[in-house]
């Protein structure tokens, strides 16, 4: 069903800064940002091998990685598995019984269909489900 990680969601306060940190630290270059005002972030991603690392600042306080950051801190905020057919997926999810948060897909960034897992289904863990 999942054919690889396709990203790594890391909630951060500063994105700017952070970029900074990666590309100075880790040597990898920024290769997309965007605004997604549906989920409340600035995303930055760096290509690594054939996956991303998606570092996102929130849009404010009262937006999902703004609740996190409030909580938790900043840290690892989901894991997104690339998935060939999202709605074949969800359809499994549901028959399973694990509770979804998008019982179906929307708009994720660069143009992907997304649907996220709720974390209590699967032990504390925000699952993304990405088909490109
Ligand atoms: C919250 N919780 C998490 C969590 N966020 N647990 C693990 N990982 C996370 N990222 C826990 C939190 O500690 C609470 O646990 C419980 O869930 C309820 O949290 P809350 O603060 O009351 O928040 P809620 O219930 O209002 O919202 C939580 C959910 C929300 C996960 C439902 O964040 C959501 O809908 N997320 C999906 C959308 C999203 O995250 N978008 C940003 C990424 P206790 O205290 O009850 O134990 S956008 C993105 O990735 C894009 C665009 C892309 O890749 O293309
Ligand atoms: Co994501």
């Amino acid at each position: 069903m999942f054919d690889r990680v396709d990203h790594v969601g890391i909630a951060v306060r500063n994105l700017d800064a952070a970029i900074g940190f990666y590309e100075k630290t880790f040597g990898v270059s920024l290769a997309h940002r965007e605004r997604v005002d549906e989920q409340g972030v600035e995303e930055a991603m760096f290509r690594v091998g054939e996956s991303w690392i998606q570092l996102l600042q929130p849009l404010g306080p009262d937006t999902p990685v703004g609740k996190f950051i409030d909580k938790r801190g900043e840290g690892v905020h989901h894991v997104g598995y690339g998935v060939p057919d999202l709605r074949k997926v969800l359809d499994h999810l549901k028959e399973e019984g694990v509770p979804l948060i998008d019982a179906e897909p929307r708009r994720g960034s660069r143009g992907s269909q997304v649907a996220f897992v709720h974390p209590k289904g699967v032990g504390g863990v925000l699952v993304e489900l990405v088909q490109e």
